[in-house]
């Protein structure tokens, strides 16, 4: 073919197999995917062979449906020019029709999809190939490159927080924390397309999408259904009949799926859903990020930054907005913060459960975790709603006849064991110092003083001193199973040189996670007289004929007390959360399998309890090895073992897990997980 008219571009060839590896991004089976501010290589098959002394070749990145080269969509790169502060492509090969460039990104670029065409020009004449769909680029964030402000210097925590698609989910209470693994699945097939609409579907500006201040706060929003059907629809009745129960759902997978095919709210999620969706929406987009669970989680709805408790004159307690919800589940993502002064980047707390409008909108964060220790409260985003819930005081007050009478103030009753998976292993590590100093400590004290100087009641620190001779506390038996029977004990010791005659009353109550109360299970009033010196118990028994219909999804528990001391006029109130323990499924089959053939796996759970298990429902899913399936069974009778068989076939070789859940109308969590390696052939 003659020399003397433009080169017309044949193919365009993206070196999936050396791309993939050197940007960690070789999970990502449908697109080619890359990350800013590394060099990517492209081959370039032409018409008739190349030759760079007279060809020109330029290469062009269009974003959007509207490329404008003034607002940084359209780009247009020389190649062989590289010109500092812009995007550079150089030829690494040129060989007969073949040419390979190489091109980076500025580590700044705007993330997401680019479409990428090519123009070829000889003595003043242009060819230019078509933007054509399967000629697409997808740009990620790089925590891995020192220029992007999502930069992480840690190869394990970049394994975990950007690469990893399997977790957990803590839950239950402060004393006894529950896990449950989760699929995240950011690399799953489908998914990384939903991400980008996601992303499409925010209202951010091209310009905005280059940074993860921006983008983390816009998914926070985007995860749950309110202002824009967004992801999920959050449900906290525990009637879900029009949906998937909260507890059901074992990873993001379906629920993103199901959102990108239907395009509108999947039912329902609750807090650790969000969560479990908002991490695998900003691990595919490639900031690290990951679920933290707080126990003993303050909702504080009048920005006063303490939680108030309202009983009436017989100890009941009365009806109030704020609330401790029993644990919550929020995210961190990574990330420099060059906008606000110096020492508050790093992890950003990020929340997509719909709890409180911030700026008119259910979006929550990015607040810098530094911040919530400091009492910096200030800072944006929402830094003062997020420190209430780790660190707001408890203050009880007692109706009296119109008045409320000032009770007590619990210091250290909010935010315990901020949990998450450790990096590189299954256990837990606790991260509560990240968001405060030790409780009762005077930096403690200080932080929440700064804090709630900047609220909407700073008065509420002066502090109210009362004569107290008798101490109170409550314990259960926080080791028991659903099933097994419920004791209460209330511990009250007298500290004074006389006698003390004590009322005590003590209301059971099921509870949702969110703190909410649910049917009462129990109530007891005894009095007491304690001697000098002397100690001594009131103790509540439940047996599980007594309360297992009418626990609610989690099976948590709050016990009340409120205490009256005849002489002294001393009133003690004080509540206690536990969770009863769920039993786990036993998940039996090979622990070595190989890519393509078929394996089978059991997943077998024996009914402990003495009543039967109505609407049984096996849930069973593994990464890489089987989607997520339903299995009604039915009935299990009280000692039966239920038993299911499913046939898995590995696609991927690797580290996977294999996990499941049993749901019925009697026990709810009812969950088990296995590990398997799978090899390739
Ligand atoms: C992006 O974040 C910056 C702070 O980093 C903020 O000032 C700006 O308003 C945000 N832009 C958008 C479009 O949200
Ligand atoms: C929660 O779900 C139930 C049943 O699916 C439905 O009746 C109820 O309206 C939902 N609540 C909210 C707040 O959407
Ligand atoms: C936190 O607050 C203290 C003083 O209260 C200050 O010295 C310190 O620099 C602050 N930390 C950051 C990261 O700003
Ligand atoms: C427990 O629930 C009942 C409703 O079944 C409610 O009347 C009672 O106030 C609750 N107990 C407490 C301590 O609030
Ligand atoms: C995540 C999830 O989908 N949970 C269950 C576990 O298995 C999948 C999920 O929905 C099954 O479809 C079940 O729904
Ligand atoms: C004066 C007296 O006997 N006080 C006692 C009251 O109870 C506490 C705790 O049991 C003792 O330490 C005190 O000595």
């Amino acid at each position: 073919m003659a020399a003397d008219r433009p080169l017309v571009l044949v193919d365009l060839l993206f070196h999936k197999d050396e791309n993939g590896p050197a940007h960690h991004t070789a999970e990502y089976l449908e697109n080619v995917v890359v990350r800013r501010g590394q060099s990517f290589s492209v081959g370039l098959l032409f018409d008739r062979d190349v030759d760079l002394e007279k060809d020109k070749l330029l290469i062009e990145f269009q974003y959007g449906n509207n490329p404008l080269p003034n607002k940084g969509t359209m780009l247009r790169l020389p190649v062989g020019d590289a010109k500092k502060g812009q995007w550079s492509a150089t030829v690494e090969k040129a060989e007969g029709r073949n040419v390979k460039v190489n091109i980076t990104p500025l580590a700044d670029a705007i993330v997401g999809r680019y479409h990428v065409v090519v123009e070829a020009e000889l003595a003043g004449e242009k060819s230019r190939s078509l933007r054509v769909n399967t000629r697409n680029v997808v740009v990620l964030f790089n925590p891995w490159c020192k220029d992007d402000l999502t930069y992480l210097d840690d190869n394990a925590k970049l394994e975990e927080y950007v690469l990893n698609e399997y977790g957990y989910q803590y839950f239950g209470s402060r004393y006894s924390i529950g896990n449950r693994g989760w699929n995240f699945g950011q690399f799953e097939p489908g998914i990384p397309e939903v991400v980008l609409l996601l992303l499409e579907k925010s209202g951010l500006s091209a310009n905005a999408r280059r940074s993860a201040v921006n983008v983390s706060r816009a998914m926070s929003k985007m995860v749950n259904s309110a202002d824009d059907n967004g992801v999920l629809m959050g449900n906290w009745s525990n009637d879900y009949s029009f949906g998937t129960p909260p507890t059901a759902w074992n990873g993001s997978v379906d629920i993103l799926l199901q959102w990108g095919t239907e395009r509108r709210p999947v039912r329902y999620g609750q807090c650790w859903v969000f969560s479990g969706v908002l991490t695998t929406v900003l691990r595919c987009l490639g900031i690290p990020a990951r679920s933290i669970t707080n126990f003993q989680s303050a909702h504080d709805t009048d920005v006063s930054m303490t939680i108030d408790y309202y009983f009436d004159r017989r100890g009941y307690r009365m009806e109030s907005e704020d609330s401790v919800w029993n644990f919550h589940v929020w995210n961190e993502a990574w990330m420099a913060r060059p906008e606000l002064p110096e020492g508050f980047g790093g992890w950003q707390v990020v929340d997509a459960t719909p709890q409180e409008t911030s700026e008119g909108i259910f979006q929550c964060g990015p607040c810098p975790v530094v911040a919530v220790k400091n009492g910096t409260v200030y800072l944006p985003y929402d830094t003062m709603f997020v420190f209430a819930e780790v660190n707001a005081d408890k203050v009880y007050w007692q109706n009296d006849y119109g008045y409320f009478e000032f009770l007590r103030h619990e210091k250290n009753s909010v935010g315990f064991h901020m949990s998450t998976k450790a990096v590189g292993t299954y256990g837990r590590e606790d991260v509560t110092e990240n968001y405060k100093h030790a409780e009762g400590s005077d930096q403690e004290r200080v932080a929440v003083r700064k804090a709630v100087g900047y609220g909407t009641t700073p008065w509420t620190y002066e502090d109210i001193i009362k004569n107290e001779d008798v101490e109170f506390s409550i314990t259960a038996n926080e080791e028991a199973y659903v099933g097994q029977d419920i004791e209460v004990t209330l511990t009250i010791k007298n500290t004074s040189a006389e006698s003390r005659h004590i009322t005590a009353h003590l209301t059971v109550n099921a509870t949702y996670y969110t703190g909410v109360l649910g049917a009462q299970l129990g109530e007891l009033e005894e009095d007491v007289t304690i001697p000098p010196g002397g100690v001594d118990t009131v103790k509540m028994r439940m047996t599980s004929k007594e309360y297992l219909d009418k626990l609610v999804e989690q099976s948590m528990i709050t016990v009340f007390v409120l205490a009256h001391v005849d002489t002294t006029k001393q009133v003690w109130a004080g509540q206690d959360d536990f969770r009863l323990l769920s039993h786990d499924l036993v998940i039996k089959g090979p622990s070595e399998m190989a890519v393509g053939n078929q394996y089978w796996v059991t997943v077998e759970f024996k009914n402990p309890l003495d009543v039967s298990l109505t609407q049984a429902v096996f849930r069973i899913e593994g990464p890489g090895l089987q989607r997520p399936k339903t299995i009604p069974y039915g009935t299990i009778m009280p000692g039966e073992t239920a038993r299911i068989a499913e046939g898995m076939t590995p696609i991927k070789a690797g580290k996977k897990t294999i996990v499941a859940s049993l749901t019925s109308v009697q026990l709810q969590q009812v969950t088990g997980e296995r590990e398997v390696t799978v090899k390739q052939f």
